[in-house]
């Protein structure tokens, strides 16, 4: 059995959709985020950095104790070693371009798209350079996919945890008022794996509304929690860096 320390976000997603995928039995265990819910000490045990999601393999490759993992790109290796190579291809050139477009997707595109998520939904408003530098470079990696897309149908030519990894944040940018239509190559991919039954039930756990519309309002005990003084004390951080109004 495997727990999945899980909120419904694209990087949450991009593991219901692989354990849907290759139907490994597991269980999500949702957290709250705007409660705070992931700041809780008993959670860095499962993941030293915090964040979700993580697993926890109570029957892991190699035996012995139950294994967490985090990072949800090292998550979705872990499952495709632990299913025998799942979803990742066979085929030396196409297994390293799988390799590829997942760490492109964990230190580019979803880094820099959720900064961009981050001043144009969460931020106070007025704050046109990180604005316009996150935006800009989320539409350059959205070019670059598409230039990926019009040469090849799945990133590694075959359906693969490069395209998990990276679906979920394609489908991510209409919350920063993103037209996919304007990228007709990523549109057709992505309207290919939307129809897999598996990334509808992958999907299926959907984001409380208050956290869905453009501009979510946020309590302040939420903002510290996501952002603030909350969740920075829970690392450990006691000296804060203050900007007005932010933390
Ligand atoms: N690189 C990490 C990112 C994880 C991450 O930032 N998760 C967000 C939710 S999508 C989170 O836990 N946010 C809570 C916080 O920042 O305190 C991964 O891919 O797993």
């Amino acid at each position: 059995m495997i727990d999945v320390h899980f909120t419904p976000t694209p990087n949450g997603h991009k593991v219901s959709i692989m354990l849907e995928e290759t139907g490994l039995p597991h269980r999500l265990i949702s957290y709250d985020m705007l409660a705070g819910e992931h700041l809780r000490p008993e959670f860095r045990a499962v993941n030293p950095n915090g964040r979700l999601p993580a697993i926890v393999d109570h029957d892991p490759i190699g035996g012995g104790p139950p294994l967490p993992v985090f990072e949800s790109g090292a998550i979705l290796l872990y499952l495709s070693e632990k299913t025998g190579g799942a979803f990742m291809p066979v085929d030396p050139r196409r297994r390293s371009q799988a390799q590829q477009w997942l760490m492109w997707q964990m230190a580019s595109f979803g880094p820099m798209q959720g900064q961009a998520h981050h001043f144009v939904r969460y931020a106070p408003e007025g704050q046109a350079y990180p604005v316009t530098r996150y935006m800009n470079e989320t539409r350059r990696m959205l070019a670059v996919l598409d230039r990926r897309l019009a040469e090849a149908e799945f990133l590694a030519e075959e359906y693969s945890i490069a395209d998990m990894a990276t679906w979920p944040w394609a489908r991510a940018i209409r919350a920063i008022e993103l037209d996919m239509a304007d990228w007709p190559n990523i549109k057709r991919w992505f309207d290919v794996i939307e129809a897999r039954p598996a990334v509808a039930r992958g999907t299926g756990v959907k984001n409380p509304p208050n956290l869905s519309s453009i501009r979510p309002q946020l309590t302040p005990e939420a903002w510290s929690n996501l952002f603030g003084e909350n969740m920075l004390k829970s690392s450990g951080v006691e000296s804060l860096s203050r900007s007005d109004g932010m933390i």
